[in-house]
């Protein structure tokens, strides 16, 4: 088989695709890689792992080349808040990155798969069912490079038949890696101070609805995408794909059903909560339950249960809050 490159996988989805990918194909045919050496374990010393800095195209030919890759999942990116404060550098990571590893797929014929995101959507765009196809007219660099992104992937596909796949996720959580430079970070961070402190100060507003998705979902979501027959494909880049939405007064009192008396209170940050009022509330995932039978598993209260349950046990160990942090992974 041909061999399979992940780019980013320090990252937050990159540190639970690797294992992942590795318990699926075998760990010498995954190989990741990140812009630096960092200790993550699993990613790090459960298979190959080298250094590749995406801005530079040579760097992502040179792993091609050498380990005769098939497949490659591009993972880095500058999310949105840490995008407004560095657009340049987020531009040339997020579109200049993937520019480049389109380009070295092209010449070696390499599948790819790209993680756009809600944050594709802005102003103009309906924000309740938010359709598939409709406006993206987003006002952050994120969400522009993420657009480009997905008319990137898409333009290599029409114009030379490379097999580019990409879906638009919503905010992530989870208990493996801490998030960093987010928009939806709250959702996870939440968690961590019910438990030490038993309550959390909010940087969005108490009624901010937004898409969220448990990590194992958003996984098996790319790994689906991948496997599914080309065939079904309607749409490429990007599947709207969704499995929650929820506010953090509601994320809150789930989380209260499992610690009795957390309190939540709101400092809103103007930044964030301007790209969070510019995000769909609610998407329409229709196209990718039909054309590759998405499905997700975990609704608020399973993933509520399970993240609670499982950061009690590493609280118990001595362990909370010593996650991998993906700021700057
Ligand atoms: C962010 O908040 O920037 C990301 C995203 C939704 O793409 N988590």
């Amino acid at each position: 088989m041909r061999k399979i490159l992940v780019t980013g996988a320090l990252g937050q989805i990159g540190v639970e695709l690797v294992p992942e990918l590795r318990e699926r194909h075998g760990a010498d045919n995954v190989i990741a890689s990140g812009w630096r050496r960092r200790d993550v374990g699993a990613v790090v010393d459960g298979g190959p792992f080298e250094i590749v800095d995406c801005t530079k195209p040579g760097d992502i030919a040179a792993v091609v080349e050498t380990y005769e890759i098939g497949t490659i999942y591009h993972m880095p990116a500058f999310l949105s808040v840490l995008g407004e404060e560095k657009p340049e550098v987020a531009w040339a990571l997020n579109l200049g990155g993937y520019a480049n590893a389109l380009e070295v797929a092209r010449r070696h014929d390499c599948s790819v798969f790209f993680p756009s995101s809600i944050g594709a959507f802005g102003p103009g765009t309906p924000l309740q069912n938010t359709p598939q196809d409709t406006v993206q007219r987003p006002n952050t660099i994120y969400g522009v490079s993420k657009v480009a992104g997905e008319l990137l992937g898409d333009y290599y596909h029409t114009r030379f038949g490379l097999d580019t796949r990409g879906l638009r996720l919503p905010g992530l959580i989870s208990h493996v890696a801490l998030p960093g430079g987010g928009t939806t970070d709250y959702a996870v961070h939440i968690f961590y101070e019910a438990l030490r402190e038993g309550r959390f100060t909010c940087f969005l507003r108490s009624d901010s609805r937004l898409d969220m998705m448990y990590m194992p979902d958003a996984v098996a979501a790319i790994l689906d995408l991948m496997d599914a027959d080309p065939s079904r494909l309607r749409h490429r880049n990007a599947f709207n794909v969704t499995a929650m939405s929820f506010t953090p007064e509601e994320l809150a009192a789930e989380i209260r059903k499992h610690v009795p008396g957390f309190e939540i209170d709101y400092e809103v940050d103007p930044l964030k909560q301007a790209i969070a009022d510019s995000w769909p509330d609610s998407m329409d995932d229709s196209a990718a339950r039909e054309e590759w039978d998405w499905q997700p598993r975990y609704d608020l209260a399973a993933m509520t249960a399970e993240m609670i349950g499982t950061l009690r046990r590493k609280q118990g160990e001595g362990a909370l809050g010593r996650e991998h942090d993906i700021t700057g992974a």
